[in-house]
């Protein structure tokens, strides 16, 4: 499998742990694609952490910072801000960097997109004779079993729309299931008081930033994404009939239409896959072995949002 990855790195940490993850994994990755809002400064945080890792021959494309369409811009640069942008690339740059890599590797190609699916929609709509070619795309997107607006969409849910819409093999991977996934208050604890350097280090550092601004322990729903990427055989698949709503006050919303009853246009809805069953604790577990080696145990997943208590 080659795999390329489209992120919004710099909002949360998570997406950080995944690619931290997949270099741990010693996968294909054949490039990177920022998104959303200040591209230029996320690249740089992705290439930093490639380069911790001795990637730094990895590629990596500052991508389109303005949605397809969206309401309004939302969040804010976080973490790994403090790194000089990479300068260059641009909207055309990431979808063509994208449609040229699905030309290229056909079905060995996985495109992981853990950001808003902005890049990936530009890429379909600018090269739909290339993108036919991508083996698998994988989205950390939607919330299909609640009334959520999942972060990923609502930032641009144009984008979302047009790949739902794409007929592409789109795996969805929920937040409806990403939020019970959570690196376990044990493993938290132990990285918090982690002083190597490297990659390890960098992760840590983040993850002590993380904790000024939060009282729970962090959430893999990037690093779930990536693990369906690896472990394909380890997860359970299901079919799911559903739309992006992108206007108006559910903007933002994927509306589950497999068994709507109501009067809402049924014809729209696209017939994707969706993540169903996965182990999340054995997520915790791979993060921890392949990050920093360990196998350790992890925290039951409804204690996700248990408050820290100890200082
Ligand atoms: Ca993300």
């Amino acid at each position: 499998m080659r795999l390329l990855i489209d992120t919004d790195i710099g909002d949360d940490i998570d997406d950080a742990l995944a690619i931290a993850m997949v270099t741990g994994a010693k996968a294909d990755i054949i490039g990177v694609t920022t998104v959303y809002r200040e591209a230029n400064a996320r690249a740089a945080i992705a290439k930093k952490l490639l380069t911790l890792c001795g990637l730094d021959g990895v590629p990596v494309i500052p991508g389109a910072s303005e949605p397809v369409k969206a309401p309004y811009y939302i969040g804010k640069l976080n973490y790994g801000a403090d790194e000089t942008p990479v300068s260059g690339g641009g909207a055309e740059a990431a979808a063509k960097f994208i449609a040229d890599s699905a030309e290229k590797y056909g079905s060995e190609l996985t495109i992981l997109s853990i950001g808003a699916e902005t890049n990936l929609a530009n890429a379909i709509t600018r090269y739909p004779g290339k993108m036919r070619n991508a083996g698998k795309i994988v989205v950390m997107g939607g919330c299909f079993y609640r009334q959520h607006n999942e972060w990923n969409i609502v930032c641009d849910p144009g984008a979302a729309r047009i790949v739902m819409e794409s007929g592409l093999n789109v795996l969805y991977v929920p937040w409806d299931i990403t939020r019970t996934a959570c690196i376990g208050k044990d493993n938290y604890a132990r990285i918090l008081s982690y002083k190597g350097g490297g990659q390890a280090g960098f992760i840590a550092e983040l993850m002590r930033q993380w904790r000024t601004r939060n009282d729970y322990v962090p959430l893999l729903h990037d690093p779930l994404a990536l693990y369906c990427c690896l472990y394909p055989e380890r997860i359970g698949i299901g079919e799911i009939k559903a739309t992006v709503l992108d206007e108006g006050e559910t903007c933002g919303l994927t509306l589950n239409l497999g068994d709507y009853e109501g009067f809402y246009d049924k014809s729209r809805a696209c017939k994707n896959e969706i993540l169903t069953e996965v182990d999340v604790d054995d997520v915790a577990r791979e993060f921890m072995r392949l990050v920093y080696g360990a196998a350790v145990i992890t925290e039951k997943r409804n204690e996700a949002y248990a408050a820290i208590d100890e200082n």
